[in-house]
This record gives C-alpha cells, sequence and structure tokens, in this order.
C-alpha cells in the first residue's frame, strides 16, 4: 500500500473540500482496497483502490455506478427525501476531467463521500434482518425501471456453472500441488455430487422460466450502512451492480447473516444455518420484492439459500487449489478454513428446505 502522501495526492486530484488530516483503512472487504481520508472540511471520505486484476473494466465499472446511483437519487428526490447524501453514494469527479476515477500507475482509484455517522455490522439479529429484507427488496424494485443498459463488471458472475468449471479447471491444472491433499481431494467429489441440481437456475433461465434483474450482487451482512438507531440508510459496494437472478440478493445475504459463525471461522462444528434469520430475511424481502416476484423465483429462494454457500465454497476452494490468487488471505490454510465453513454452512442450509419451503408459501 502507498505511503500517505502518495494516497494524499491521489485523493486532491478528485474535487474534494477541506485538507487531509489523516488517512487509515476501512472496513474489510476481501477485494478491493478501502481507505477513510479524513479532512477538516464539511465531510471526509472514502478512497478505494480498484482491484483491476478482478475488475477489468473500469470504465464499465463506473459507468454501471453513476448510472445506477443517479436513478437511486432522482428516485429518492422526487419522493421528498431529505437527507439524500446519507441515502444514496456520491461518487466525487476527478478534477482534470470530470470522470469517477483516476489512473495512477495503472491502478485505478475512486473516491466518494463518506456518510457520517453510519455503521456496518458483521452479524445481525432476526429484527435487522427483516429490515436488510426490505432494504435489498427495495434496492431491487428502484432498478427495476433503470433506463441504462448495465454490463457485467465481472462476466457470469453468479453463474453456477462457470464457477463448476473453475473448479474443475482448477483441479485439473492443480497448479501448486493442493489435490494430494485428501480432504481437498474428498471436498472436490463431495461439491460434484451436488453439481447438477445446484446449476437449475442456469437451466431454468434457458427454458425462459427465469428472468434476469438488475441486482445487487454482493449482499453481504457488511454491504449495508446501518444508522445509530438500526435504520438503513443505504446499501454499499456496487461494484457487482449487474443482471443477475433475484437468487443473488436473497442468497447471498443469507450465507453470511444466518450463519452462526463467521465465513472464515475454523470451528466447523459450530456452522449452523439460523432459520429465525431466513424466516425474518424472508419476510422483509417478500414485503419489498414480493409485488415483482414470479412464482418460479419466488418457489425457488429456499434453493437460493442453499445455492449461495455452495457457491462460495466451490469459489473459496477453487482458489485454495489456484493457489490463493483470488481471495485476500490472512494465513496459507485460510481459503481451505472458508471452504470448510461455506461446506458445513450449505449442508445444514440443505437439511431445512423443508422449513424453508413452508415459509416461503405462508
Ligand atoms: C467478495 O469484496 P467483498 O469482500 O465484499 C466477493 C464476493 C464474495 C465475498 C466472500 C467481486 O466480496 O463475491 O461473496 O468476497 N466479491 C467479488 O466474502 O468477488
Ligand atoms: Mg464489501
Amino acid at each position: 500500500m502507498q505511503n500517505t502522501e502518495t494516497l494524499g495526492a491521489i485523493a486532491r486530484r478528485f474535487a474534494i473540500s477541506g485538507n487531509i488530516t489523516g488517512i487509515k483503512p476501512l472496513g474489510n472487504g476481501l477485494i478491493n482496497d478501502t481507505l477513510r481520508v479524513s479532512t477538516d472540511g464539511p465531510e471526509d471520505y472514502v478512497l478505494q483502490r480498484i482491484n483491476t486484476a478482478i475488475f477489468k473494466d473500469v470504465a464499465l465499472l463506473q459507468h454501471n455506478i453513476e448510472c445506477v446511483t443517479a436513478h437511486i437519487r432522482r428516485q429518492l428526490e422526487a419522493e421528498g427525501v431529505r437527507d439524500l447524501d446519507r441515502r444514496v453514494l456520491r461518487f466525487l469527479p476527478c478534477t482534470e476531467n470530470g470522470r469517477t476515477w483516476v489512473e495512477v500507475d495503472g491502478e485505478a482509484w475512486r473516491l466518494s463521500v463518506l456518510i457520517p455517522d453510519s455503521y456496518t455490522h458483521e452479524t445481525v439479529d432476526p429484527e435487522h434482518s427483516r429490515i436488510a429484507g426490505l432494504a435489498f427488496g427495495e434496492f431491487q424494485a428502484r432498478l427495476a425501471d433503470l433506463p441504462d443498459t448495465l454490463g457485467e463488471t465481472i462476466p457470469d458472475f453468479h453463474n453456477m456453472e462457470l464457477r463448476a468449471r473453475q473448479l474443475h479447471e482448477a483441479v485439473a491444472r492443480d497448479a501448486v500441488g493442493r489435490m494430494a491433499i485428501p480432504e481437498v481431494e474428498a471436498l472436490v467429489r463431495g461439491m460434484e455430487e451436488y453439481e447438477e441440481e445446484m446449476c437449475k437456475a442456469e437451466r431454468l433461465h434457458r427454458e425462459g422460466l427465469l428472468p434476469k434483474r438488475i441486482c445487487h450482487c454482493d449482499t453481504k451482512v457488511n454491504n449495508i450502512l446501518f444508522d445509530a438507531d438500526g435504520n438503513v440508510l443505504c446499501v454499499i459496494d456496487l461494484d457487482t451492480v449487474m443482471p443477475s437472478f433475484v437468487f443473488s440478493d436473497f442468497g447471498d445475504f443469507l450465507r453470511t447473516a444466518a450463519n452462526t459463525v463467521p465465513e472464515d471461522s475454523p470451528e466447523t462444528g459450530k456452522v449452523d444455518f439460523r432459520m429465525d434469520i431466513f424466516n425474518a430475511f424472508a419476510s422483509g424481502y417478500l414485503e419489498s420484492a414480493g409485488g415483482f416476484l414470479t412464482k418460479v423465483e419466488r418457489d425457488n429462494l429456499p434453493y437460493a439459500a442453499c445455492l449461495f454457500p455452495y457457491m462460495q465454497a466451490v469459489r473459496f476452494l477453487t482458489d485454495y487449489i489456484n493457489g490463493d490468487t483470488y481471495y485476500k488471505i490472512r494465513y496459507p490454510e485460510h481459503n481451505l478454513v472458508r471452504t470448510r465453513n461455506q461446506w458445513a454452512l450449505f449442508r445444514s442450509a440443505c437439511s431445512k428446505v423443508p422449513q424453508m419451503q413452508e415459509a416461503v408459501s405462508d
């Protein structure tokens, strides 16, 4: 990471106000590097280095984000919402050409206004899950009439057939010899058993039974900003907003919120899929999204709750077999530990499908 002086110089290429008084890391995303830029002016900022190894088309990425934030801002304005800057992210233009990103030594950076007195959480109780369900359903509903066309910032991001193929390719390549570990081999075989079942969404789509809608595609708990009273302010981390199946947002929230432990907890025995969180989230989501969901989408929400732990287990294991080239890791076995955790979550979710079906059909 660059030193404070270099980071300050990057931040000053955007139309910020005030003098910079400090720069320090913010949040714990696995992809981009995020920093808080404090100033003596009226606002502080969030500076992000975009991981261009993953987001290869920064112009497309920022186009999507600009369209989405402008659209939501227009809607909120029309609804008479007053605290607009707390309800939707605002990215600043850079001073030289007005774009919302700058390139520095081959790396891309962007800067948004930090929303003061806002909080992210790594865990939520049922009440906040219900509120989050409302928020993500509302986010999808708001984007249903987006006039712009959004591109896929990571093509086929949540396409399970692609993720399965990437696992097979990693296994065949065995780049760092990790297929020799019996546990890795067993995990791969276990995943193969469920592969066909888990690729159901792509089949339904091909049969014309499942639409793509604009989704957030990274609805982890910590991608929602709450105020001090626990109200949702807005949804953040918009890099992956793109056309996908509604399952993406439903499933990925539960993957993080319904797990009794964090996604990288080594205490696999403690992993359990919480039905109280599922019920609360589903009730909030159906309240705001129920109006536009088709029967196929609604009936398959329990499948979505299983699909995302499964897909994440496949992705973590693929990265482990590839030698940890995608996700940030803090120790050598980190991706394997994450895989075990998500695999246990998948198994737990599968065992609760009948209860889930009952809850969404009510
Ligand atoms: C990544 O950037 P972050 O940490 O919010 C990943 C998600 C995974 C998640 C697992 C672009 O999200 O898809 O579900 O890690 N984002 C990308 O924690 O791959
Ligand atoms: Mg994030």
